[in-house]
């Protein structure tokens, strides 16, 4: 007799990475007007007033508040946007990225 072969019933997904994500940081300090912290915010991240400035309130009290978090290359341009906003204006305003965990 025959032996009967089973099709297995699992299907293969095919493997696609998702890409790391990296969280863009706002760094509190004692120079950078709030206003303009969140007029930044709003600018560079699309953040609505309130979210802006609440994101500020938490940076400016907690001293780092997570603004978003993107693919690498995104974060790495917004910040540094963000970040050379400030300069323009001669603030020490600051935006870094960290990959998430
Ligand atoms: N600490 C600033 C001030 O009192 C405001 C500020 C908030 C600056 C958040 C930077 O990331 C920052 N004018």
């Amino acid at each position: 007799m025959p032996e009967t072969v089973l099709k297995p019933r699992t299907k293969t997904q095919p493997k696609t990475e998702l890409p790391k994500l990296y969280k863009v940081i706002l760094v509190n300090d004692d120079f950078t007007p709030r206003e303009f912290v969140v007029t930044v915010l709003k600018g560079e991240f699309k953040l609505s007033e309130d979210q802006a400035h609440r994101v500020m309130i938490t940076a400016h009290t907690r001293g780092v508040c997570v603004v978003a978090v993107f693919t690498r290359d995104v974060a790495e341009t917004k910040a540094a946007r963000a970040t050379d906003a400030g300069k323009a204006k001669g603030y020490p305003l600051l935006f870094t990225v960290e990959p998430e965990e």
